[in-house]
């Protein structure tokens, strides 16, 4: 299937940045660094730091990332103040990414501000940050619960002082496909010209289908942060983005190395003390294991009948599964053949099977148990 928009893409990882305020997350100067060169191997296009304000330590951690010389741009996440564009600049940061709370909620709970206000801060900083020659980027947090009058003008006061991008947020999580392809396009047609990036929040399942709504409608740069770990449940991941992309069209993701996935999502759940999620897209434990006989029949045959994606795009491989009481003689035959390094007739893959299906009735079985099972009803020795 090919999709209808190809425009041009970057995808922005915020490991660094989104992922850190994952609740697990603690990330120490070495861990950021083997991070950083690992997106980077991995081919994202830009790769997002914490705002060298947090602290000295944070500030030190910029100017590592940025002292790598990685292909990847660096942007450092800040507030709109004119301390924390100063405290990047200092670092040698070239592209920083302001964010300021637009909705009415943030307006009155978070930064305590009037529109007027928050109308200048913006202006400040942008203006700041620009008239250093910095990349700027100017984001409306929590876009998708702002008034659409709001978020225009606090965007047109950020492009006028400069910024080069503006981003949508959507910060918690609440927005749809539509709601994000309706701001998206509404701002491309208002700024043409102006780049346009998008971060979504997983709140409500949809972070993937709203990043990619934000691509179509114009879009062009994506966070993702690796497993999609951040705040509460996270982001848009970049595993789930790459599925998604490849299986519009594999050109759009030929650039990225997507055998590294794997590695890169282990990294990070080990970092943060996870597993890597049974239902992550092309990385979870069982993401290319088939069940059911009536699937595995089929895959064996033809495996694009029951998968999305060739485990071989990720360097993974199917596994098909005869553990299930679902089996059917078709895998069992398969697995027995592999076991016994020979072919196994109709009759034998029926006894194996019966075999197999009648334990699993009764208890869970993995795959050592299923070959004993094997080569108990076919008569073949332990082991071989
Ligand atoms: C945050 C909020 C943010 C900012 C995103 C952005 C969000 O944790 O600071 O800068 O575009 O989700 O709104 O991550
Ligand atoms: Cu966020």
């Amino acid at each position: 299937m090919r999709t209808t928009t190809t425009g041009p893409l970057r995808v922005l990882d915020t490991t660094l940045r989104e992922g850190e305020q994952f609740a697990q997350a603690h990330f120490t100067t070495e861990d950021r660094l083997r991070l950083a060169r690992a997106l980077d191997a991995f081919g994202v296009d830009e790769i997002e730091l914490p705002s060298p304000a947090v602290s000295p330590a944070a500030a030190a951690d910029v100017a590592a990332v940025l002292g790598l010389g990685l292909r990847a741009a660096v942007r450092v996440h800040l507030r709109c103040s004119p301390a924390d564009v100063e405290a990047a600049l200092a670092c040698g940061a070239r592209g920083v990414n302001l964010f300021l709370g637009a909705s009415p909620a943030l307006g009155a709970h978070s930064l305590r501000e009037s529109p007027r206000e928050r109308r200048d801060r913006v202006r400040t900083a942008v203006a700041l940050a620009a008239q250093a020659g910095a990349f700027v980027r100017f984001s409306a947090e929590d876009a998708f619960r702002t008034p659409r009058r709001d978020l225009l003008q606090l965007c047109d006061v950020a492009v006028e002082a400069g910024a080069q991008r503006l981003g949508v947020p959507d910060t918690v999580g609440t927005a749809t496909p539509e709601a994000v392809a309706a701001t998206v396009g509404a701002l491309r047609r208002r700024y043409p010209g102006i780049s346009q990036e998008f971060h979504g929040h997983n709140d409500t399942g949809c972070a993937v289908a709203n990043a990619v709504a934000a691509w179509r409608a114009g879009a062009d740069c994506l966070d993702v942060t690796v497993l999609g770990i951040g705040e509460r449940v996270g982001i848009t991941s970049l595993g789930g983005l790459m599925a998604r992309l490849y299986t519009f069209d594999p050109g759009l993701v030929a650039r990225y190395h997507l055998e590294r996935l794997p590695a890169l999502d282990a990294t990070v759940a080990a970092l943060v003390g996870v597993a890597v999620p049974f239902n992550q897209p092309l990385t979870g434990p069982h993401a290319f294991t088939h069940v059911a006989g009536v699937h595995s029949n089929a895959v064996l045959r033809a495996p694009h009948t029951y998968e999305a994606v060739d485990p071989a795009v990720v360097g993974r491989r199917r596994v098909v599964s005869v553990t299930s009481r679902l089996t059917g003689r078709h895998a069992v035959a398969h697995f027995a053949t592999e076991l016994l390094g020979r072919p196994v007739d109709a009759e034998e893959a029926r006894a194996a099977t019966a075999a197999l299906k009648a334990t699993a009735e009764r208890r869970r079985i993995g795959p050592d148990a299923a070959a004993d099972i094997v080569r108990a009803a076919l008569g073949a020795a332990p082991g071989a």
